[in-house]
This record gives structure tokens, C-alpha cells and sequence, in this order.
């Protein structure tokens, strides 16, 4: 393989372990071949997990779409009474969880839409009433957006929120909602608050210990430097908390929303990004390809481009892909399909926990 001279101190620096700057993330959006970015990102994946990779067998909770708020590249919102919604009662999702008593799941992951009614009390004995049902089961719960608006109606502060929700049985949070932490663009996107709020929830949960993900929803009207300027605001929180465990890109899927004239990225771009993201993230220990929104032979590709956890089994119960046009209608994947995946890229299933801890190596 034939170096460009901006590769090659990059590779040097890569080998030492010393930090990307900006500018040479941009040359590697920008100028880096495909090969390049495969060799490296594989070479820091191996560092990191050597031939593993993670899964986990989980379920999503969804508890209702309705929201306040009006995301633009959002499938899946319905406003109060609008056709298409849905709000479930806690004897709903009681019904749910008991579904998965005695089945090998290790997760609820539960996420939804910011509920004008609910606070922080509904939501704890929510997570109250799941974890009766399902003692050993890890909770991760809410994206820093439902966080942020359940606290707010409660009127209790960030810090005395999650302390509510950890007493009730929280033990992670999902990295949704960050989308990209810029303020400029974020008004071209959406109507959340700021991305410090994303980054202030964040910061108060890990110093609670409580981990969390981090999310970066990409291809759409965003630049590189966008998704630089992201990834910076992660890698400089990590530096201080070190409470990230994974970082996850989204694509945009662009079916059924008001962004829906903008197209959706090619494969090859999906592979980059993941590559740049696993050489420029330095010090978050996984990154996640999330097969539901990416599709399952994606997903796999996306293994030889730095990738080294593919989430989980899913079982049918999440819609906010399927809503905007992902491949698969109703995501499940059996233990043997995705031990199969990983297998026949040529790496080895590792079944984790939410932590990261391994529960089983499929040899
Ligand atoms: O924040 C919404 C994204 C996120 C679209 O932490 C879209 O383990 C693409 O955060 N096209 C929620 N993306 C999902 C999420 C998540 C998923 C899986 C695992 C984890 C984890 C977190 O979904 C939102 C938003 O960025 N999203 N609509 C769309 N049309
Ligand atoms: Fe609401 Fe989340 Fe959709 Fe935004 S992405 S409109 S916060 S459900």
C-alpha cells in the first residue's frame, strides 16, 4: 500500500498512541484512501478488544412516541391524539416485561418520546416495577433529552433526578439525543436544548457512576468539522469522567420526515465514518455499529472498519428504524444469526452485559 506523506505521520502517530488533532481528522473525512482507514482502524480495534467482538441479548422498552419536541430528521414523533401515537401504562409495560421472565436477556434499554405529562416519579416507578419483574436484568434508561424534561417538570435538579432513578434501579444511560453537540446546527435540526445540557447530563452521571453511550446522528446536512467538533466535546468529557463506554454513529435514514428531500449517505461514507471515529475517539473503549439502523450486512462490513460491538438481539421491540425506512421492519437477530455474523467476518462472539462484561465467549 503507497503512503500519501500526511498518511504516514499519521500512522506513526497511531502506532505510538498519541491523539488526532482536527485538522488530521479532516485530512482522514477527506483525503485518507479507504484501505488506510480500514488497516488503521483495525489496527487500534485490535488493540483495544484483539479479535472479539461484543453483542448483547436485550429488548427495548418504548413507552410512547408522543413529544414535545419536533426533530426534523424524527419518523417516529406523533403529537397528543394524533394518529399513529401511542403511550403505554405502567400495567402495559409491566405486561411487556413479565413477556421476558426466564429468557437469557441481560437489558432493557428504554427510550421514547418526551411525554408532556410524565416526570421523573412516573418514570422511577416505572423502572421500579420492571426491575421486580426482571431482578437481574441491567436498566438503561433515557437519553439525556427525556432526562432533562422529566427533571424540569419535577423541579428537581440533574444531579437529584438521576439519584431518584438510581434508587429505583437506573444502572446506564443510552447515548441518544446528542445528535451533533453543535449549537449552530442543532437549531437547523431540531428544537432540544443545547448540547451542554446533553454534556452537563452526562458529566453529573458519571460522576454518579452511572455510564453512559454516546450517539453522533450523521449524514445529513451536517460537515466534517461538525462531526470533529462532536466528537472533540465526547473525547475532552471522557478525558474528565472516563464514564463512556461506547460511541455509537447514526446514520440518517431519511424515510417519513420532514428532512426526507435530503439523501441518505452511501456505504462506502458509512465505512469511513467509522473508521475516522475509531481513530480519532481515542479514548472510548467501543464503537458500536447499531445493525437496526444501519442493516445486518452493514453492520458486518462495518467489522473490518473499527467496529468491535454490534448491540443486540432486540427482538422486535424497537420502531424509531423501522418508522424511517432501515431495512428490517420488525429487528430481531437469534443468538446463532449473530454469532454467525461475527463469526464469518472472522472475529469472535463475545455475549456482554450493559458494562461490558463478559457473559459468555462463543469459541
Ligand atoms: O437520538 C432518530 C436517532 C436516536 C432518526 O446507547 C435517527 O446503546 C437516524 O440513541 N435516522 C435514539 N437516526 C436511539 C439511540 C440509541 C440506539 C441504540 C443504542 C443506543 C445505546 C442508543 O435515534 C436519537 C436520534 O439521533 N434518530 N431519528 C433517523 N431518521
Ligand atoms: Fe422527540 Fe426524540 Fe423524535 Fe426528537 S428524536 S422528536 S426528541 S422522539
Amino acid at each position: 500500500m503507497r503512503l500519501k506523506p500526511q498518511e504516514e505521520k499519521i500512522a506513526e502517530k497511531i502506532f505510538s498512541g498519541d491523539r488526532l488533532t482536527f485538522d488530521e481528522g479532516m485530512f482522514l473525512y477527506q483525503q485518507a484512501s479507504f484501505n488506510f482507514l480500514s488497516v488503521m482502524a483495525n489496527y487500534v480495534k485490535e488493540k483495544i478488544s484483539g479479535n472479539d467482538v461484543y453483542f448483547n441479548i436485550n429488548i427495548h422498552i418504548e413507552p410512547t412516541n408522543y413529544c414535545v419536541y419536533n426533530c426534523k430528521f424524527c419518523s417516529y414523533a406523533r403529537k397528543i391524539g394524533q394518529e399513529g401515537g401511542w403511550e403505554y401504562s405502567l400495567e402495559e409495560i409491566e405486561r411487556i416485561a413479565s413477556h421476558y421472565k426466564d429468557t437469557p436477556i441481560t437489558e432493557v434499554h428504554i427510550t421514547g418520546g418526551v411525554h408532556p405529562r410524565r416526570d421523573v416519579y412516573y418514570y422511577a416507578e416505572m423502572i421500579r416495577r420492571i426491575r421486580e419483574i426482571l431482578p437481574d436484568v441491567y436498566i438503561k434508561a433515557f437519553t439525556a433529552i427525556e432526562l432533562h424534561f422529566m427533571f424540569r417538570k419535577a423541579r428537581v435538579s440533574v444531579e437529584e433526578g438521576l439519584q431518584i432513578l438510581k434508587e429505583a434501579g437506573l444502572q446506564a444511560l443510552p447515548g441518544g439525543g446528542a445528535e451533533i453537540l453543535d449549537d449552530d446546527l442543532s437549531r437547523q435540526l431540531h428544537d432540544k436544548p443545547g448540547y451542554q445540557t446533553w454534556i452537563e447530563i452526562h458529566r453529573t452521571a458519571h460522576q454518579l457512576g452511572i455510564q453512559s453511550n454516546a450517539t453522533m446522528l450523521y449524514g445529513h446536512i451536517e460537515k466534517y468539522q461538525h462531526r470533529l467538533i462532536h466528537m472533540e466535546r465526547i473525547r475532552s468529557l471522557q478525558d474528565e469522567t472516563g464514564g463512556f463506554n461506547a460511541f455509537i454513529p447514526l446514520k440518517f435514514r431519511n424515510k417519513n420526515n420532514p428532512m426526507s428531500d435530503v439523501p441518505e449517505v452511501t456505504v462506502i461514507e458509512d465505512m469511513r465514518n467509522y473508521a475516522v471515529s475509531r481513530l480519532f475517539l481515542d479514548n472510548v473503549p467501543h464503537l458500536k455499529a447499531y445493525w437496526v439502523n444501519i442493516g445486518k450486512k452493514n453492520a458486518q462490513l462495518s467489522l473490518a472498519f473499527g467496529v468491535d460491538d454490534l448491540d443486540g438481539t432486540i427482538d422486535d421491540t424497537t420502531r424509531i428504524y423501522s418508522m424511517a425506512g432501515a431495512d428490517e421492519d420488525h429487528p430481531r437477530m437469534t443468538v446463532s444469526e449473530m454469532t454467525e455474523l461475527i463469526r464469518s467476518a472472522g472475529r469472535r462472539p463475545v455475549q456482554r452485559d450493559t458494562l461490558y462484561k463478559v457473559v459468555k465467549i462463543y469459541d
